[in-house]
């Protein structure tokens, strides 16, 4: 099989990358990505000799179109995708998320390619605190954000290229991932490297809110069975039963790096901030036979933790301007 990976050199791409040279020695993988300051070729460095990178942008339509023709299969991740970004300039996220969207699919339609779409549970809004309900397929759509609106946007546009022109796609909304290679921006690396660099850990608000956190490889290893075996057309909902709060997974973190659960600041919440996440991953899991093998928070939170430690030449480049945006915001 020829993939085409978009987003290949961000987080959960670079993952999915890695885990598929491993995994599936008959696919052939390219990879399309733009090298926003959330992707890097250091990402892919592990699988250099085994993958075709390609520097570019997915709303180039040309070049989509060259890659996506000489592929039997399309999985699309590429996407701006942190909501305090989103929050502040919305421009990239609706260029790269709804054209870059947009461009993906008029190529899969031309060329008649198999198309996976990435998306994520905040297309659904949130959820109440106290509540015991989840999101399902059949949960209205009810973003919150600049970064969540795009995304639900995207995936509004995969349906339709379904229903008008039969494009041949499947559509997953994910819960948070943790893991390696995470932007140091996002909240479980940003108090991690925090805590190496010798600056206190920042807890929005409370931290009441509630994420459902999933292991990248769970979410990358759903993805896969959704590729291979999903019903053409259908949404799927990926998570693992991993609701915590922000101030439990906060506590974990200083926990389980000797430092006392505290020894945190509380800054300014962030504008709009979702309330609740959860997931209700019976499709996958009753359909496809898919099941988390992350069960234990603690030991994929430690190990996510030794990956960071051992691994500063990755993350120390980009810390500094992390934090001096953060500081800007005030959070
Ligand atoms: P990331 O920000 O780490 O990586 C995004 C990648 O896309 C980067 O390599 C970047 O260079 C590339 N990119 C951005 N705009 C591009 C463009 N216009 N053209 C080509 N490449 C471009 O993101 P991530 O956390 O790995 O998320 C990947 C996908 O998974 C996204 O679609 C996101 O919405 C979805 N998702 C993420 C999570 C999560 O917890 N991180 C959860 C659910 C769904
Ligand atoms: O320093 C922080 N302190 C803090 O309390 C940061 C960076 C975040 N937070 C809070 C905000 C959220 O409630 O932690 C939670 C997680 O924050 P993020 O890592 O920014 O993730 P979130 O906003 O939940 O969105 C993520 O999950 C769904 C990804 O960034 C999205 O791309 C994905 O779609």
């Amino acid at each position: 099989m020829r993939l085409l990976v978009t987003g290949g050199a961000g987080f959960i791409g670079a993952n999915f990358v890695h885990s598929t040279v491993r995994d599936r020695p008959n696919v052939a993988v390219t990879v399309l990505d733009a090298l926003t300051y959330a992707g890097s070729r250091e990402s892919l460095a592990p699988v250099a000799d085994d993958v075709r990178l390609v520097e570019g942008d997915i709303t180039d339509a040309a070049l989509v179109d060259t890659l996506v023709a000489e592929s039997d299969a399309v999985v699309h991740f590429a996407a701006e995708t942190h909501v305090d970004n989103a929050l502040a300039d919305p421009e990239p996220f609706l260029r790269s998320n709804v054209i870059g969207t947009f461009t993906v699919l008029e190529a899969v339609r031309r060329n008649d390619v198999r198309l996976h779409h990435v998306s994520t549970d905040e297309v659904y809004g949130d959820l109440p605190l106290d509540a015991k309900d989840r999101f399902t397929a059949e949960t209205r759509y009810n973003p919150s954000s600049p970064y969540s609106s795009t995304k639900a946007a995207a995936d509004l546009l995969v349906r339709s290229w379904v229903r008008s022109y039969g494009v041949r796609a499947t559509i997953s909304n994910c819960s948070n991932n943790y893991g390696p290679y995470q932007h140091v921006e996002k909240f479980i690396p940003r108090q991690i490297t925090n805590v190496l660099t010798g600056r206190r850990p920042k807890l929005y608000g409370s931290g009441a809110n509630v994420r459902d956190w999933i292991h990248v490889d769970d979410h990358n290893r759903a993805v896969w069975r959704v590729l291979t075996d999903g019903g053409l057309g259908r949404t799927y909902l990926i998570g693992a039963d991993g609701e915590r709060s922000n101030l439990a997974v906060m506590r974990a973190v200083l926990r389980l790096m000797d430092r006392d659960p505290d020894d945190f600041d509380h800054v300014t919440d962030r504008a709009g901030h979702d309330l609740r996440y959860a997931i209700d991953p019976s499709a996958l899991r009753d359909e496809l036979g898919w099941a988390p093998e992350h069960t234990e928070f603690d030991l994929g939170l430690a190990a996510t933790i030794a990956w960071y430690r051992d691994n500063e030449s990755w993350w120390g480049p980009m810390k500094d301007t992390a934090e001096a945006a953060y500081q800007e915001w005030g959070r």
